[in-house]
């Protein structure tokens, strides 16, 4: 777990002690619903994948978890206000999968160039090996040619992406904040082999988190990541039309583990929009142009550490 933000103990101050910050006056409400509040966000809502800006999404959570009396809210609003991590109110589920029906379903998969000829040609797919709900989830090198036995190794030059979108976040209301939410199970070689997530303008770029977790390559069983846009801000993705999302694998030349499972993945905006939700477009029939472009200086491996 860590809050590593002066942000965090900022909030916490205001919330327990009250005072003026940013243009908010925030009623201070003593130690011990803070001190709940934070413990319900950390233990019961958080966990270890959950970086500062998961608290966006789960502090009004907790406190509904603990029947916060509408005088504790409104401190709690004037102090997420201050601190600037505002947003989350109303949200709506734009897409979901489960990994559980037939895949890809709504993502485009396909094998990218960075490897050129030596590519091992294999990407994501459906497994039931390992999965946090239900019966299957989404497995880095399930599919394309020759990809490895359920449970053995993914193979080395891997490049293997999978795609959501273009959905829109232009629709009325404004969109305050959209992030996606997935789990993922992670067993591989640190810090030379990484999976990636980010959002993206055209479908080819991409900005987001390069992650291989240290000191060994793996996650303690399934990790929780919740991914807040406003965390790329040199791709605004906010109120654009057409966004993108994915997920890539990379492997290097040598040395293989098991691989990257993600399951229960879920894209939300808040507010809702008003009239009818739109989830995206279909399936593409075609299979798509690989994405091979990552523009993000956080792309070196460890750069974002699972603990
Ligand atoms: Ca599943
Ligand atoms: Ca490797």
């Amino acid at each position: 777990m860590h809050f590593n933000s002066g942000v965090a103990n900022k909030l916490a101050f205001l919330l327990t002690d009250g005072g003026a910050f940013n243009g908010q006056t925030v009623v201070g409400l003593g130690i011990t619903p803070v001190a709940e509040l934070l413990y319900e966000a950390q233990v019961n809502l958080l966990v270890p994948a959950s970086d500062f800006y998961d608290l966006d999404a789960v502090l009004l959570q907790a406190a509904n978890n603990l029947a916060w009396p509408p005088g504790a809210f409104d401190s709690l609003q004037r102090a997420r206000s201050a601190v600037e991590i505002t947003g989350v109110v109303n949200p709506a589920t734009l897409f979901q999968d489960d990994f559980e029906g037939g895949f890809p379903g709504s993502w485009q998969v396909s094998v990218g160039t960075f490897w050129g000829s030596d590519t091992s040609g294999v990407t994501w797919g459906q497994s039931t090996y390992r999965k946090l709900e239900g019966n299957a989830s989404a497995y880095c090198a399930a599919a394309g040619t020759s990809p490895p036995l359920p449970g053995t190794m993914y193979p080395p030059h891997m490049d293997g992406w999978m795609v959501y979108g273009p959905f829109s976040l232009a629709q009325a209301p404004t969109v305050q904040a959209a992030w996606a939410e997935f789990d993922l199970f992670l067993d591989i070689e640190y810090p030379f082999d990484e999976v990636f997530w980010g959002v993206s303008l055209d479908g080819q770029n991409f900005d987001g988190f390069a992650v291989s977790p240290g000191p060994d390559g793996l996650t303690p069983g399934w990790v929780h990541e919740v991914f807040n846009f406003k965390e790329v801000q040199s791709t605004p993705v906010l109120g654009q039309g057409q966004v993108w999302f994915a997920f890539n694998f990379r492997s290097d030349q040598v040395v293989e583990y098991e691989g990257t499972y993600v399951d229960s993945f879920k894209l939300h905006r808040s507010p809702s929009p008003s009239g009818q939700v739109i989830p995206g477009s279909p399936p593409s029939p075609q299979p798509a142009p690989p994405p091979v472009v990552v523009t993000t200086g956080r792309r070196a491996s460890g750069a974002v550490t699972l603990e």
